[in-house]
C-alpha cells in the first residue's frame, strides 16, 4: 500500500495492533453500546420534533347545525375572544348587513299592514281576516283591526326602504334570501349512505367559498382598493354615495320606523299572527333611536346579532391572540345549515379536530324554513344522530351548545308548553331546567347508541348572543380541544 492510500481516520479509529480477543469483545461491545444509545436519541429528537409539528398544526374546528342555530354567531364569539384586531377591523363592515335587518324588519310589518288594510277596507261581512298558511294567521275571531290615516301615511312615509332593501340584498347576493323550499327530504345528505350521495344532492348545492360575509365585504373593500389604485375618484365617491345614502334614507325614516313598531293596532295585528317579530334572526326595532343615524357605528352586540346566512362552507383563519393556545392556528370552518347545503359537508370531515354542534332548543314549536313539514328540534335530533353515527367521526371530539336558551326561557314564561309541541314531554314541569335536562337526556342517548367507541364529549347551556358567557364556555372548548390536540400529537 502506498502512503496516499492510507486513511487518517481509519487510522485513528482502528484497533491496537495487540489487542487481545478479550479487549477486542469489550472493545466491539461498547462500540456497540455507544451506537445504540447514539440511535435512541436521534429517534428521541426526531420524535420531539415531529410531536412538536403536529402541535402547531392548526387546530380543525367544524360548526354544524342547522339553519339559524347560531353557528356564524358562534364563530364570530371566537373572533371577538381570540382575535379581537381582526374583529375590530371589520366590525364597521357589519353595518349594512345591520341596516339589512332593519328594513327587512319594517318591511315585513309592512307586508302584513298592507294585506290586513286591504282585507279590512272590504265591507264587513267578507273580512275574515287573513288565513294564508305560509304567513300570519291574522285571526279572524278576533275583533276587527281599525286602521287609520296615519296607518296610510307610515306606509307612504316608509315606502323608500323597499328599494333600500332590494339594493342591499343585491350587494350581498343569495347569501341575503332565506331559502323558502328545498328539494332534500332528509336532515342528513351525508352519513352512512357516504360522499356518493352527497355528490348527487350537491348540484343543488354548489360549495362555494366566495358566498360567505367575509367575501362580500372582501368585494366592497376590493372594490374600494381598486378605484383608489385608479385614481378613480368618480367611482369611489359613488360607492361612498350609495353606504352615505343609504344611511341617510334609514335616518330620514327613525320616527316613522319607530312609530309603526310602537303602534298599538300594529302590535295587535302582529300578536295575532304566529310569528314573534322580536324573536327572529336580526331583530333591530328596538334599537332604532340608536341605528337609524346617518353616523351609525355598529356595536359588538349589534354584529353577533345581525343576520346574514351562510353559503356552502366558509374557512376561517386565526392565530389566537390570547388564550392558552397564543400564536397557534385554528381553522373554524362555518357551514349553510339549511337542508340544501348539508351535502357539501362531508368533505370536511376527514381530519377534524372537533365539531361544535349547535342545536336551537327553543324551536321545539317551530318549523325549519326551508320545508315547513319538519319540526326544528326534530331535525336537530334527525342531524345530531346522523353525525354522531358517522364512521369518519367516530373519534371527533364532540361539544354540543344547546343554544338559544333565552329565547327558550322567555318561551315558557310566556305559557308555551312543550307538551303541546313534544308529546313524549308528557306532565313534566314547563320549565327551563327541567326542559334543558329532558333535551341534554334525548341528545345524550343518542351520542350513547351511536358511539361503539367511547368518544370526547361536553354539553354547554349556551345563548351565543351574549358575548360575556359565551367567552367563558368558548374557554372551556379551547381546553377541551386543546388536551385533546396534544393528546393526539403524542399518541401518533
Ligand atoms: N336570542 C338569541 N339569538 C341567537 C342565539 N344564537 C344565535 N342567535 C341569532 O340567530 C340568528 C341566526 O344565527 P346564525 O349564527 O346566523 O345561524 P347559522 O347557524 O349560522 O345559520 P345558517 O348560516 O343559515 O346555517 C342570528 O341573528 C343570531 O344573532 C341565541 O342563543 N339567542
Ligand atoms: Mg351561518
Amino acid at each position: 500500500m502506498n502512503a496516499t492510500d492510507v486513511d487518517p481516520l481509519s487510522l485513528a479509529i482502528a484497533p491496537p495492533p495487540d489487542e487481545t480477543p478479550a479487549e477486542r469483545a469489550a472493545r466491539e461491545f461498547a462500540e456497540a453500546e455507544a451506537l445504540r444509545i447514539s440511535n435512541e436519541i436521534d429517534e428521541q429528537i426526531r420524535k420531539e420534533r415531529e410531536n412538536e409539528k403536529k402541535k402547531k398544526r392548526p387546530v380543525k374546528l367544524l360548526l354544524l347545525g342547522q339553519s339559524e342555530s347560531g353557528k356564524t354567531a358562534t364563530l364570530k364569539n371566537f373572533q371577538l375572544t381570540y382575535a379581537k384586531r381582526e374583529w375590530i377591523a371589520e366590525r364597521n363592515n357589519w353595518r349594512a348587513v345591520i341596516f339589512l335587518n332593519l328594513v327587512r324588519n319594517v318591511n315585513y310589518i309592512l307586508d302584513i299592514l298592507n294585506r290586513e288594510m286591504a282585507a279590512a277596507s272590504l265591507p264587513s261581512p267578507e273580512y275574515i281576516g287573513s288565513s294564508d298558511e305560509s304567513s300570519d294567521d291574522i285571526n279572524s275571531s278576533k275583533p276587527r283591526l281599525k286602521f287609520k290615516e296615519k296607518h296610510r301615511l307610515l306606509k307612504l312615509r316608509l315606502g323608500p326602504l323597499r328599494r333600500i332593501q332590494t339594493d342591499l340584498e343585491r350587494r350581498f347576493g343569495a347569501t341575503a334570501i332565506e331559502p323558502q323550499s328545498t328539494t332534500v327530504t332528509t336532515a342528513a345528505p351525508f352519513g352512512s349512505e357516504g360522499p356518493e350521495s352527497s355528490r348527487r344532492t350537491l348540484n343543488e348545492f354548489s360549495i362555494n367559498s366566495r358566498n360567505g360575509w367575509k367575501s362580500a365585504f372582501e368585494k366592497l373593500r376590493a372594490m374600494r382598493a381598486a378605484a383608489r389604485a385608479e385614481g378613480n375618484d368618480n367611482a369611489l365617491r359613488k360607492l361612498q354615495e350609495t353606504d352615505d345614502e343609504i344611511a341617510d334614507v334609514i335616518a330620514g325614516c327613525r320616527d316613522d320606523m319607530n312609530a309603526i313598531w310602537e303602534d298599538s293596532t300594529v302590535r295587535e295585528m302582529l300578536s295575532r299572527g304566529k310569528t314573534r317579530i322580536e324573536d327572529s334572526a336580526g331583530f333591530f326595532l328596538n334599537d332604532v333611536e340608536r341605528i337609524a343615524v346617518s353616523n351609525y357605528e355598529p356595536t359588538d352586540d349589534d354584529v353577533i346579532r345581525a343576520r346574514l346566512r351562510t353559503l356552502g362552507v366558509q374557512e376561517y383563519k386565526f392565530i389566537f391572540e390570547h388564550g392558552r393556545t397564543a400564536g397557534q392556528e385554528w381553522r373554524l370552518y362555518d357551514v349553510g345549515g339549511a337542508r340544501s347545503s348539508r351535502a357539501a359537508w362531508w368533505p370536511y370531515f376527514d381530519d377534524v379536530n372537533a365539531i361544535i354542534f349547535l342545536a336551537p332548543i327553543s324551536c321545539f314549536d317551530e318549523k325549519l324554513a326551508e320545508d315547513r313539514r319538519v319540526n326544528r328540534l326534530e331535525d336537530s335530533f334527525l342531524l345530531w344522530r346522523s353525525v354522531c353515527d358517522c364512521k369518519l367521526l367516530s373519534r371527533t371530539q364532540l361539544i354540543l351548545f344547546l343554544n338559544k336558551c333565552d329565547l327558550l326561557q322567555a318561551k315558557l314564561q310566556r305559557g308555551v308548553r312543550i307538551r303541546d309541541s313534544v308529546p313524549s314531554f308528557g306532565d313534566r314541569r314547563n320549565d327551563i331546567s327541567t326542559a334543558t335536562r329532558y333535551f341534554q337526556q334525548h341528545f345524550k342517548e343518542i351520542l350513547r347508541q351511536s358511539s361503539p367507541v367511547q368518544r370526547p364529549f361536553f354539553v354547554h347551556l349556551t345563548s351565543v348572543i351574549d358575548t360575556r358567557s359565551t367567552a367563558v364556555t368558548l374557554g372551556a372548548v379551547e381546553e377541551s380541544i386543546l388536551r385533546d390536540h396534544l393528546r393526539r400529537a403524542d399518541l401518533m
